[in-house]
């Protein structure tokens, strides 16, 4: 499916910092090193059965900033974001509000690209939907069933966890955690005939009523790990750099994509670090469609919020927090974004080009985006109050502020 359009990424003097970032499979913060140049990013993407709300604009403003840091530091960029257009919670829901599936997908996909050009979010190279990965689907999992590591149960296919001995490695939980995590994220840990209770689904029969494709796995449609597995494999390959998302899905998604990818081509890793973003709540619960307690990034801009101003209130919180959102977020932006366009729009201020260090500093460790706009506001507070002779320092901070924090002031 298309993309959304790029936003010009200015210029900046000199080379930024390689990026160290926390990797949740180590649980240590680790440089990045890009292995031939090209920095390969893998994220993954909405179920377009609602508005993209601000815990999602918080995961895609985390990876948005890793690419930035990439770029400034010299590296090319292939990034790649799944649609999963196709799956439980989509069919729900255009049950229960009596859409067609398709309509409903394409529907929310299109609000989720407005939003993304709204928030000056760099666009994937490859922006993949489920149903059409179909087609690299069904090889995978033939793989897996040839080699053992998958097995047939009443026309469903399942992955055998015990066929990776890397399983677990991701997430480091203990099995009993696992057990309860699976249950409460759409596993099915109590079907009766399955070799292990965590045994994924990877392709799933038909049902009634339901969407299915004709394929040599029979009639039905995927699981939805082995959709993510597919395209990163199909556009970055094994060991691709980062495999990023929300904490949510650390497990059981990410732990088993890594699993399905290890058995499919034998190589280890599947991603070099599993980045994950903290969830964004309301009123003391995970932000989450089905619990219903949302603020829409749509909603939000149709009030005439400025998507800048949006922003600037995620990139107040660190990206690994968990944080609550409130109006005071929002205010707190509009009142930041205004003084920093004050202070830009001066003929003169003070030099730049230590801001531009610190900025780049904060970034290029793990992403601490609060100490890069508190460099920004030392910076503002200081043209503000004593001013300053230097006639590029102004263009410079817009610049810097626009080139890796993607916000135009
Ligand atoms: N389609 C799958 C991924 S393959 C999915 O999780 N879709 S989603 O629409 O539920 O979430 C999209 C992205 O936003 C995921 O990376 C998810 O981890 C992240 N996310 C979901 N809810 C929140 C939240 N409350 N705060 C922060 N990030 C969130
Ligand atoms: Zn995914």
């Amino acid at each position: 499916m298309h993309s959304w359009p790029a936003s010009e990424v200015p210029a900046l003097p000199g080379q930024g910092f390689p990026l160290r970032i926390h990797d949740s499979a180590t649980g240590a913060i680790r440089e990045v090193v890009p292995q031939d140049g090209t920095a390969r990013l893998y994220v993954c993407g909405i179920t377009p059965y609602d508005a993209t709300h601000l815990g999602h604009a918080a995961t895609y403003n985390a990876f948005d900033l890793v690419q930035r840091v990439w770029k400034d530091a010299g590296h090319d960029v292939l990034y790649v974001q799944n649609v999963t257009d196709v799956d439980d919670p989509l069919l729900e829901r255009a049950v229960a509000t009596g859409q067609d599936w398709t309509v409903l997908a394409e529907r929310e996909t299109a609000l989720f690209r407005e939003d993304m050009t709204a928030l000056r979010m760099l666009p994937p190279a490859h922006y993949i939907g489920a149903v059409e990965s179909i087609p690299w689907i069904v090889p995978l999992v033939k793989k897996l069933l040839a080699s053992g590591a998958a097995y047939e149960l009443d026309g469903d296919i399942y992955y055998s966890v015990d066929a990776d001995p890397h399983f677990g490695e991701v997430s480091g939980l203990t099995r009993e955690a696992m057990a309860s995590i699976f249950a409460e994220r759409g596993g099915d840990p109590e079907r009766p005939g399955k070799k292990h209770p965590l045994d994924a689904l990877l392709w799933l029969a038909a049902r009634p009523g339901e969407p299915a494709w004709d394929t040599e796995l029979g009639h039905g449609r995927p699981g939805w790990h082995i959709e993510c597995v597919a395209i990163a494999l199909e556009y970055l390959g094994m060991s691709f750099d980062i495999q990023g998302g929300g904490n949510d899905l650390v497990f059981p998604h990410h732990e088993m994509g890594a699993a399905h990818a290890h058995s499919a081509t034998g190589v280890h890793p599947y991603a070099r670090s599993y980045v994950h973003a903290g969830m964004v709540g309301l009123d003391g619960h995970k932000m989450s469609k089905s619990r219903g307690n949302l603020v829409f990034v749509s909603a939000l801009r149709r009030e005439g919020v400025d998507p800048a101003a949006i922003r600037l209130a995620l990139l107040a919180h660190h990206y690994r927090s968990d944080w609550g959102w409130q109006q005071a977020d929002l205010d707190g932006a509009v009142e930041r974004l205004a003084r920093w366009r004050a202070a830009v729009s001066r003929p003169d201020g003070p030099s730049a080009e230590a801001l531009l260090a610190e900025v780049r500093t904060a970034l290029a460790e793990d992403l601490d985006t609060p100490a890069a706009l508190a460099a920004v506001d030392r910076w503002a507070a200081l043209a503000e109050s004593t001013g300053g002779a230097d006639i590029s320092a102004p263009g410079l901070a817009s610049r810097t502020v626009d080139a890796l924090l993607g916000v135009a002031l």
